[in-house]
């Protein structure tokens, strides 16, 4: 079976991250995961602080399994998400789309293990010095806000730079993309994009239904010019955002209050005009499942494709 050191840091069976996906990653999904042995997460964009904190409580009664809180940095109220996670007692934090060093010290005196998401080798480094347990190193194939570098060459360098456990993260969608992370260098994989497609993901049917659809080239990343690349399905509202940022008449603030609110519209409303954010691996998800099944999936999937590699590849 495949274990690494950090299933014995945060007391998990397997080596898999799900996704802390933007008012996607709710209980339901996060405990879903914890059972089957992964790492659960709960994200930090829902309706508000208090709603966050009702959905931390729901994970509590449906699993005794470790599970995380992941928070995005550059939500309005990712301060009062800091603070509130220490009163309620979580065990396990990953963050996003920014520097968590200013909340780290509270962090770590409440004794919560800390995983930022870092895309660079420079943050990975000031995450490791500010007393980070781990890092998700996460490709710009991953759904969602990304970074600049691919996680081909993005793992090794994080690996090679850090004495903490790294977590590879982007475009990780089966076994063989986890056989992968690990041969990289990676002691535990993140997956999102895959989970999506969850029974126990509430996520509205019309996403999932969009995602079972993707192709290899069904994704397109938009926000470049407002300095917040986010990486989404290819439909009717992101090619319009996407020509509206090349068009020299749209300023940055039209661009902006186009795409407010358009995750929640596609995940809680399955909107045509929401925001339907995705990895490259989309094209990959065929089926609905329970999560049990795709935690399997991905870590018995890459001790076959392991093994296989050893047997055929060495002569
Ligand atoms: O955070 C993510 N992915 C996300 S957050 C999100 S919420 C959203 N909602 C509406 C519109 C747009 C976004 C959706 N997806 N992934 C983690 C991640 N963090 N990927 C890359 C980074 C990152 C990038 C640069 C982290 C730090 C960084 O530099 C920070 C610095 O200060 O140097």
């Amino acid at each position: 079976m495949i274990k690494s050191k950090i299933c014995e840091m945060l007391g998990i069976k397997y080596p898999v991250f799900q996704g802390g996906m933007a008012w996607v990653a709710d209980a339901s999904l996060a405990a879903a995961v914890s059972n089957a042995g992964g790492l659960g997460l709960i994200s930090s964009i829902n309706a508000g602080t208090e709603a966050v904190r009702n959905e931390i409580r729901k994970c509590k009664e449906l699993t005794d399994k470790p599970f995380g809180v992941n928070i995005m940095l550059q939500a309005p109220n990712a301060g009062e998400i800091a603070q509130m996670v220490i009163e309620e007692g979580v065990r396990i934090l990953t963050t996003g789309a920014g520097s968590p060093a200013q909340y780290m010290q509270a962090w770590k005196d409440a004794g919560i293990k800390v995983i930022p998401v870092v895309a660079s080798v420079a943050l990975a480094l000031k995450m490791q010095a500010a007393g980070a347990d781990a890092v998700v190193a996460e490709g710009a194939e991953s759904g969602g806000h990304v970074g600049e570098l691919h996680t081909m060459p993005l793992i090794p360098q994080i690996v090679d730079a850090l004495d903490i456990p790294v977590v590879a993260a982007g475009g990780i969608c089966d076994g063989r993309g986890a056989a992968a992370a690990f041969m990289l260098g990676a002691d535990a994989i993140q997956v999102g994009t895959r989970f999506l497609s969850a029974e126990e993901c509430t996520a509205h049917e019309e996403y999932k239904q969009k995602i079972l659809k993707a192709t290899d080239i069904s994704t397109i990343v938009t926000g470049k010019t407002l300095g917040h690349p986010v990486r989404s399905l290819k439909t009717p509202f992101s090619k319009s955002f996407a020509k509206m940022e090349s068009d020299p008449n749209v300023t940055p603030e039209e661009i902006l209050s186009f795409g407010t609110g358009a995750l929640r519209k596609a995940v809680k409303e399955g909107d045509r005009n929401g925001s339907y954010m995705a990895g490259e691996c989309a094209g990959m998800v065929k089926n609905i499942e329970p999560a049990q099944v795709i935690v399997e999936d991905l870590i018995l999937g890459a001790e076959k494709v392991i093994r296989e590699a050893y047997s055929n590849l060495l002569a």
